[in-house]
């Protein structure tokens, strides 16, 4: 299984091609990609560096809720979406602080301003923390993946639930080939602090076994692609887990997949360490729906990484 990770990020360094990028950082990349994860050999946490579960959990849970304000994430200690929000506050009129353009960058070039910028992004969460009014105007990412999957707006004014619906649908007509939640909905995009990465996945069901395929846009191989794997992986256990069902395969199709260029030390270090045996997932019995469903509620057993491997988020 993890294998195929770390092919992934050999294809990559070998054949693909230096491109600017967004973030302004530079990127390698490749166009399209496939890899396939059998959840029954052990859960797709990689091993050859060490990733933080509990994020992914809570960052899970918090799509599945439909929030899309990173107050819940703060206040489970998971600061991966920080960034973006921060991004929309010291744009605003109301930020009376030094200057913050383009702090991703900045922040990696000079220290002094690293250190003005972690002062800044340390009262930022404070007041997302302490403040209401603060939170509900400057914590929100804009309709990202949470209002996507559980509160989609059509064009008449009406809602969609697509996580209660295609669960609904994997019950009742497990060979349906609609099985399908989109991230992707064109006109909302703009108000997004950031476009959906993973743009649409499909579940389906064969022999009592609950798939998933994910298509995803864009990949940040490093630092996305292990959060993203173990993401759908635990999904689809939460999914399966609701249904009745055992859990199949979890096939994840690439887009754009690239390694940054900051994070070329990173991989090659990677590289060189061997993988070790998977860790398993047990979920909480008493709990049926997945929306139920408590950081608490998710054990990982077995996990013994290398040691995590640091490096910069472009923003
Ligand atoms: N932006 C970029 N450039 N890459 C992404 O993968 C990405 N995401 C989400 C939104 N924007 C993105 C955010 N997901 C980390 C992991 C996933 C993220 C954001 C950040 C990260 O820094 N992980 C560290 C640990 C962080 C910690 O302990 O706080 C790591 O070592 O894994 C794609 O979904």
């Amino acid at each position: 299984n993890e294998q195929q990770y770390l092919d992934l990020c050999r294809t990559v360094l070998n054949a693909g091609s230096d491109r600017g990028d967004r973030t302004g950082t530079g990127t390698r990349s490749i166009f399209g990609h496939q890899m396939k994860f059998d959840l029954n050999e052990g859960f797709p946490l990689l091993t050859t560096k060490r990733v933080p579960f509990k994020l992914i959990v809570s960052e899970l849970l918090w799509f599945l809720k439909g929030d899309t304000n990173i107050r819940y994430l703060l206040l489970h200690n998971n600061n991966i979406w920080n960034e973006w929000a921060f991004k929309n506050w010291v744009e605003s009129e109301e930020y009376e602080g030094p200057d913050m353009k383009d702090f991703g960058l900045r922040a990696q070039q000079d220290e002094a301003f690293n250190a003005e910028y972690q002062k800044q992004m340390e009262i930022f969460k404070k007041k997302i923390i302490e403040d209401d009014v603060f939170a509900e105007k400057y914590g929100h990412l804009g309709d990202v993946y949470g209002k996507q999957w559980r509160d989609w707006e059509d064009s008449r004014g009406q809602t969609i639930d697509q996580i209660s619906d295609v669960i609904e649908n994997i019950k009742n007509k497990p060979e349906s080939r609609r099985l399908i939640v989109s991230a992707w909905n064109p006109p909302e995009i703009e108000t997004m602090a950031l476009p959906p990465c993973h743009t649409l996945f499909q579940f389906y069901v064969d022999d009592g076994k609950l798939s998933c395929q994910l298509y995803q846009r864009s990949a940040d191989i490093f630092l996305g692609v292990p959060f993203n794997i173990a993401s759908y992986a635990l999904l689809t256990h939460l999914i399966a887990h609701e249904c009745g069902l055992e859990v199949g395969t979890f096939v994840h199709t690439l887009g754009d997949a690239h390694i940054y260029h900051n994070h070329f030390d990173q991989v090659n270090e990677q590289l060189q360490r061997d993988i070790k045996s998977a860790p398993t997932i047990t979920l909480n019995r008493e709990k049926d729906s997945v929306f139920d469903f408590d950081v608490n509620d998710v054990a990982l057993n077995d996990y013994q990484p290398h040691p995590s491997i640091k490096a910069p988020i472009a923003v």
